[in-house]
């Protein structure tokens, strides 16, 4: 596979600086080598250039709407180039309000070729805020509510008229932090959400075997890995840290089962925040998961 890395460095969906200097700080810890090794043949497309953060509180339930329709625009418009160009779009984050561009170029790609998507948010939150819900008024605790079309215009109309996603397409690991409205939307839209109380009475095996179910033969797999799903024992330099998450092999082994589909076609590495890590060592973290999810395993596997 032809890998393009497209670097967006910006913060301006979330509520605190410093997510914005994730592009580099997946670059300086090997991002590019880690996944040449896997077979890839990498190619640096650089960082995207967006308006700056003005650092402004929230307007009518949004922080920054503006700037993050301009980052979003650029986005989808960069996402779009690669897998027209038939590259595997691997977007370095920068805040999670970058998925609304990223998945929402990758769903109007698959949607043109008439190719089944399934989105995995991997994620300590469910992102499914909206303006009259939000606590903080930051987008980054909104895109999946945007893709399915509950959001400002700009955001929900990017890919065209209709909503980027259905409920159905999309599946969400990790979850142990939903706000309270939020949380009966989450309900109410009926998400399929395999929350950590599913995980520790499940198992991830099971789990994602569920969330797996039914994918068919030439599904388009999109992975959004915001960083916050690890727990922060191992994952420290994030800037919404939630206690009780994915240890390191449980994430190991949903990356490796997201591997072993074969169908992965675009990813997002969201939310690391330099600032708050020591040594590098939160993106180092990323750089091991992201390798398994490009097919690193210790032995030689026979399919099951
Ligand atoms: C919270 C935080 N639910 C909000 N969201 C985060 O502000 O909407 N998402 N951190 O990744
Ligand atoms: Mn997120
Ligand atoms: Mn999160
Ligand atoms: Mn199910």
């Amino acid at each position: 596979v032809e890998v393009a890395l497209v670097g967006v460095p910006t913060d301006i969906g979330a509520g605190m600086r410093g997510a914005s200097m994730g592009p580099q700080a997946l670059r300086v810890a090997g991002l590019a080598a880690a996944l040449e090794r896997q077979g890839c043949r990498i190619l640096d497309m650089g960082d995207l250039a967006g308006p700056v953060n003005p650092w402004q509180p929230p307007i009518q339930g949004y922080r920054h709407l503006e700037q993050v329709v301009a980052w979003n625009a650029l986005v989808f418009e960069a996402v779009t180039d690669q897998l027209q160009a038939g590259r595997l779009p691997l977007v370095l984050g920068g805040d999670h309000c970058l998925g609304v561009g990223s998945v929402g170029a990758v769903a109007r790609y698959c949607r043109r070729q008439g190719r089944p998507l399934r989105v995995f948010w991997l994620d300590a939150h469910t992102d499914f805020n909206t303006a009259w819900l939000t606590p903080s008024g930051n987008l980054h605790g909104m895109p999946v509510a945007c893709l399915c079309g509950f959001g400002p215009p700009g955001l929900v109309d990017l890919g065209g008229s209709e909503p980027a996603l259905r409920p159905d397409m999309l599946r969400l690991i990790g979850i142990r932090s939903v706000d309270a409205g939020e949380r009966e939307f989450v309900h109410e839209q009926g998400l399929d959400v395999y929350d950590m109380r599913t995980v520790d009475e499940r198992g991830m095996r099971a789990i994602m075997e569920d969330a797996l179910e039914g994918l068919p033969g030439d599904a388009h797999v999109h992975v959004s890995f915001d960083v916050d799903f690890l727990d922060p024992d191992y994952a420290p330099g994030v800037g919404t840290t939630v206690r009780g998450g994915p240890t390191w092999r449980e994430a190991q082994l949903c990356m490796e089962m997201l591997a072993d589909t074969g169908r992965v076609g675009s990813v997002d590495i969201v939310e690391l925040n330099p600032a708050l890590d020591v040594r590098n060592g939160t993106a180092k973290v990323a750089v091991e998961l992201v390798e398994s999810l490009f097919g690193k395993s210790t032995l030689v596997r026979r399919p099951r």
